[in-house]
């Protein structure tokens, strides 16, 4: 049985992939690791000959135009356009070669800015506007779950949706411009230690954030695809929350950082608040599992980071 992942050289896909390499009951020759010059997804020509030529059982997909507060805000048409026509493209093709399972990753940033309640349940996606920072890659990915739900509705496809939280973990894209907050942190923390320079956390570090470990994420991936018998959208974090300047201060410690050393730069947006989601469905279907906690995977990152800084994106 093959299944495609695509986004299968981005950080998610590369966890994914030790991950399998791991796991004795998995075959690593059964999964086809996908990077945008494989094929791209954009490309609704090139996204069948794919499944033309490799007709997958099952499909992984991960590929997004994806990034920060910051490539979001500058971004918002060409993220809205391009992962509009991947999760479309990806899906039709599916569909169309007989594709019956598969996992679609959706996030918690797509939720809404002002909620009727917090932590947002599954059932609250749709219920109003996404954070303005989000209007781009926010829509996109709210666009793929109701089509997911519209193939398994009227093909009887299987085509399942996953929510993470804010991700991170090795192979993160640690660009300065477009990273998430803590691949940013990290560098930036490396870069002024390096000159012993003074370091500017951005915004008021007063937001609120959730995080998952990118391999426990991807452990969860595969029980959804092979183990899991529900058709339910279920979302993907540890219910832990923690502020932007406590991170900031958690992630200087662990980088050996003087925390005296360290100002806001209140030019930066802090974007969303808050925008705690609720774990309690994915408790129900998993209790047993065990999400690694912040310190220690922080503490992995950067020495991953450290490790491979020459050939990581940065
Ligand atoms: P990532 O590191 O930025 O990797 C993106 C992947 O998508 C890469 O493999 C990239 O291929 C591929 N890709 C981009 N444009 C493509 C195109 N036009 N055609 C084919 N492939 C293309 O992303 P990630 O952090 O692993 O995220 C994986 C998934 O998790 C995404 O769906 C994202 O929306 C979701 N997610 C991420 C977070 C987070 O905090 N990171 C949180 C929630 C959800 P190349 O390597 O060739 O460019
Ligand atoms: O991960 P992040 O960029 O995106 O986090 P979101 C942004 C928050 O971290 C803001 C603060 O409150 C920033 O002020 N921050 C502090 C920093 N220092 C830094 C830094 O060095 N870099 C960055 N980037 N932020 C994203 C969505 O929202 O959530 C994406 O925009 C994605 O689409 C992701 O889905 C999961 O958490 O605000």
């Amino acid at each position: 049985m093959i299944t495609v992942v695509t986004g299968g050289t981005g950080m998610v896909g590369k966890c994914l992939r030790e991950i399998i390499k791991k796991n004795k009951e998995l075959n690593e020759n059964d999964f086809i690791f996908l990077s945008s010059s494989d094929c791209d997804l954009t490309n609704i020509t090139q996204v069948e000959e794919l499944f033309k030529r490799i007709k997958p059982n099952y499909i992984i997909h991960l590929a997004a135009n994806v990034g920060g507060l910051y490539k979001n805000l500058r971004e918002k048409t060409q993220m809205f356009k391009d992962n509009v026509r991947m999760n479309e493209n990806v899906l039709e093709m599916a569909n169309k070669y007989n594709v019956q399972r598969g996992i679609f990753c959706l996030s918690s940033c797509i939720f809404p800015h002002n909620p009727s309640k917090y932590p947002m349940d599954e059932s609250m996606m749709h219920e109003s506007e996404p954070h303005p920072s989000n209007q781009g890659y926010g829509y996109s990915k709210r666009m793929m779950e109701i089509q997911c739900k519209n193939y398994n509705e009227q093909f009887k496809r299987e085509y399942l949706c996953l929510i993470p939280v804010n991700l991170y973990g090795p192979y993160d894209n640690f660009n300065l411009e477009d990273s998430h907050v803590i691949p940013g942190l990290i560098h930036r923390f490396y870069k002024n230690k390096q000159d012993n320079s003074s370091f500017q956390m951005y915004g008021t570090g007063k937001p609120l954030r959730q995080f998952v470990f990118s391999y426990d994420f991807s452990e969860l991936i595969l029980k959804f695809l092979f183990e899991y018998s529900g058709d339910k959208t279920s979302i993907i974090c540890c219910n832990d929350e923690i502020s932007i300047n406590e991170l900031t201060m958690l992630i200087s410690r662990l980088s050996n950082y003087d925390t005296n050393k360290i100002t806001c730069d209140l030019t930066k947006s802090d974007g969303c608040m808050k925008k705690t989601v609720d774990g309690s469905l994915l408790k129900q279907i998993y209790p047993e599992f065990k999400f690694t906690s912040l310190p220690i995977g922080l503490e992995k990152t950067i020495k991953w980071f450290e490790n491979n800084y020459d050939q990581c994106r940065k």
